[in-house]
């Protein structure tokens, strides 16, 4: 889906560029394709616009709190969570773009119901990250990943579809729910944030072309975790807030959504650090659904994403909830982290 040449509209529109535009100028330079992703991005972005409708009244539709079950994580599962899982499956389940999806709220691989057309596409998303703001109103977001199908076409797809490595991604991005609720999204080659209107009820392009700021002055880590954290993670967080003759102290900032974080490192730049620590052995995150779009997004800025030992997007996934540590960000912060924390 990459492609050398910039995406976006000839000339200035005297109405702005909406994501529908925005997509079918990409396929329209592109000989090969079909419609078929352009097609099951504009159902994401569906999904993204009823979510964040439902997210801006939760207080006053009564679905805020907690359903009393437990996700594939051991989480309790709010009911926001489960509205969003339940959006983004039905509205892509019937599209006939997809074989098979992924799901942070489901434990098995999703099948495409028989009625409907098997797709070339896999979806993997995070419905709702960073759910343990939603009760207290700060921001939350959708995380998604699509790559091609591995199984035989028309067929229904397998774990096989969902367990590819982020390096095979064909388009990521998230949606974040803020203060105003942005898109972001990139097939490789260029990351665009588009800002919803609610007043026209699209999304248009506000952020062409992000690129990551080589260097940051913020890091972001839960660092109430400090005590759980290997030796050399500690010593990169006593550095980095440290003054010296090179450098200044860095600010703290950690929202606790890996979305909002990670919005701002783009933006901004700086480094997000979620590492291993005595309770997470293998990080918290999630490999497939939440630390490899993110990856994606963030090396197509220009930034670094790293496990702490490898890049995130050569990582080959062996379970569809398989979780990682993660370092990502600013190339120059996530270089100065690694020589400290890296293994
Ligand atoms: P949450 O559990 O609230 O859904 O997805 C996991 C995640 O949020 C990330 O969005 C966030 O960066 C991280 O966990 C926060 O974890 P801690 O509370 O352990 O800092």
């Amino acid at each position: 889906m990459s492609s050398a040449v910039s995406i976006g509209p000839a000339h200035d529109s005297p109405i702005g560029t909406t994501l529908e535009r925005h997509l079918l100028d990409r396929q329209r330079r592109m000989s090969e394709a079909t419609g078929d992703f352009t097609g099951l991005f504009q159902q994401i972005s569906l999904a993204a616009k009823i979510i964040g409708s439902r997210v801006s009244k939760a207080g006053l539709s009564g679905i805020l709190g907690l359903t009393g079950t437990t996700n594939v994580q051991g989480e309790q599962v709010q009911k926001l969570d489960d509205f969003a899982n339940n959006t983004i499956v039905s509205v892509v389940e019937a599209g006939g773009h997809v074989c098979v999806m992924g799901s942070e709220e489901v434990e098995e691989p999703i099948q495409i119901p028989s009625q409907y057309p098997q797709g070339k596409y896999v979806l993997q998303f995070d419905p709702l990250d960073g759910s343990g703001n939603i009760d207290i109103n700060a921001s939350i977001g959708t995380i998604f990943s699509i790559h091609r199908r591995l199984t035989q076409d028309g067929t229904p797809g397998t774990l096989k579809d969902l367990l590819q490595p982020g390096g095979d991604i064909v388009a990521a991005g998230y949606v974040i729910y803020g203060s105003s609720n942005m898109l972001v999204y990139s097939t490789g080659d260029q990351v665009d944030g588009f800002t919803y209107d609610p007043g026209v009820g699209e999304f248009f392009l506000s952020h062409p072309k992000i690129r990551i700021p080589k260097r940051g002055g913020i890091y972001s880590i839960n660092e109430g975790n400090y005590h759980k954290w290997d030796e050399g993670v500690r010593k990169w967080v006593d550095w980095i807030k440290a003054p010296s003759e090179n450098k200044k102290a860095y600010s703290l900032r950690y929202i606790g959504a890996m979305v909002a974080d990670l919005h701002r490192t783009l933006l901004r730049g700086g480094i997000f650090v979620y590492p291993r620590d005595v309770k997470n052995k293998q990080g918290k995150l999630r490999l497939l659904y939440e630390a490899c779009p993110m990856a994606f997004l963030v090396e197509a800025s220009g930034g670094t994403a790293s496990n702490g030992k490898t890049r995130i997007l050569t990582i080959e996934p062996k379970e569809l909830h398989q979780r990682t540590p993660v370092f990502m960000g600013s190339p120059d912060d996530v270089a100065d982290a690694l020589r400290f924390a890296g293994s």
